[in-house]
């Protein structure tokens, strides 16, 4: 009987613990790379299971073929009327090598980018619809649309200022952007590189904690994406699609993972596979370089950049690999 009792508390503990599923907020650059479409399909793979609920998807990039794309993977995973904005007027603009040819080759009713709605709407809109303290937003993109977001003002949605709204109802924003280590040379790479400002912005005023996750070597540790051409299904798959074209002239068929990395760690958490390092702050120099300093502390800024002991990045590349064909139709 008592081992009973400790059963359902040991339920009841685990339950409680983690709400289940996670309110997540999609921010990408569905443009240059290719780990957007692997990070969005993952997201999905965490929805069907019941891990994750998709509340908007958001494009930071003004490339026009960016939020059609990410309008092709959520109809393709059956969830065609999530939310989408875009960012508007001032943003990162970067060609693409595959968004055009998915936009065009497989359904989807935005359109074009400039169709969505200002990507400080949909913020705005979806976060005061939900709990406070519940919603993650993980960005591996350009920080344009969260800086915009925090200079908003009250609206018909919320008679919050942004800061107010995010330190209300965001619970953490988990953010791929820099290099890890980062105590040597300052790192100058990817999502911190085309909106400096922005990155500045957000790291030093965002209102809640913020997990960095990082790219490099770390990301090409954990090699994804081969599956999708092992894997059969009934309707086309806009992803595999997305990656043979993207992967097309490299000679191989899987790429890095810092997209994926971030999503994981928005729905899963660190554990098991990565550290956690608490101690210090990200530095973002004026033009986008990153240091991670040790003091003093910034009890806001995590980051992650290393595997726990024992793990083998290729065990965390076929666990990333099963979520990423999720999909409804295999
Ligand atoms: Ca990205």
């Amino acid at each position: 009987m008592r081992n009973v009792i400790v059963l359902i508390l040991l339920f009841c503990f685990h339950f409680s613990a983690v709400a289940r599923p996670i309110k997540v907020i999609f921010d990408t650059d569905m443009e240059s790379d290719v780990d957007d479409a692997g990070a969005l399909a993952m997201l999905h793979g965490f929805a069907n299971r019941g891990d994750a609920e998709i509340l908007a998807t958001i494009s930071s990039s003004l490339n026009p073929w960016s939020a059609p794309t990410i309008d092709v993977i959520n109809t393709y995973f059956g969830r065609p009327d999530i939310p989408i904005g875009n960012v508007k007027m001032l943003g990162v603009y970067r060609n693409s090598k595959y968004a055009k040819t998915i936009s065009e080759k497989f359904p989807q009713d935005i359109g074009l980018g400039e169709n969505a709605p200002n990507a400080n709407l949909v913020y705005r809109k979806v976060l005061s619809e939900q709990t406070d303290n519940s919603v993650v937003i993980v960005t591996v993109s350009y920080l344009t649309n969260l800086s915009n977001l925090l200079n908003t003002e009250a609206d018909k949605y919320s008679p919050l200022a942004g800061m107010e709204l995010v330190a209300k109802k965001v619970k953490h924003l988990v953010c791929m952007g820099g290099r890890y280590p980062l105590e040597q040379d300052p790192g100058k790479w990817g999502n911190f590189k085309p909106d400096p400002k922005a990155v500045r912005h957000v790291a030093n005023y965002w209102p809640t904690k913020i997990i960095f996750t990082t790219g490099g070597d770390f990301a090409n540790a954990i090699p994804t994406g081969k599956i999708l051409f092992e894997t059969e299904t009934l309707h086309p798959n806009p992803v595999r699609e997305a990656y043979r074209i993207f992967l097309k002239g490299w000679n191989r068929n899987y790429h890095h993972s810092a997209d994926l990395i971030a999503t994981y760690v928005a729905v899963k958490g660190h554990e098991p596979y990565f550290k956690l390092r608490k101690q210090g702050y990200f530095h973002i120099f004026k033009d986008g370089t990153h240091m991670w300093r040790i003091n003093p502390n910034n009890p806001n800024h995590h980051i992650i950049g290393e595997f726990t002991e024992g793990i083998d990045p290729l065990e965390v590349a076929s666990d990333f690999n099963r979520y990423l064909i999720q999909s409804n139709d295999k």
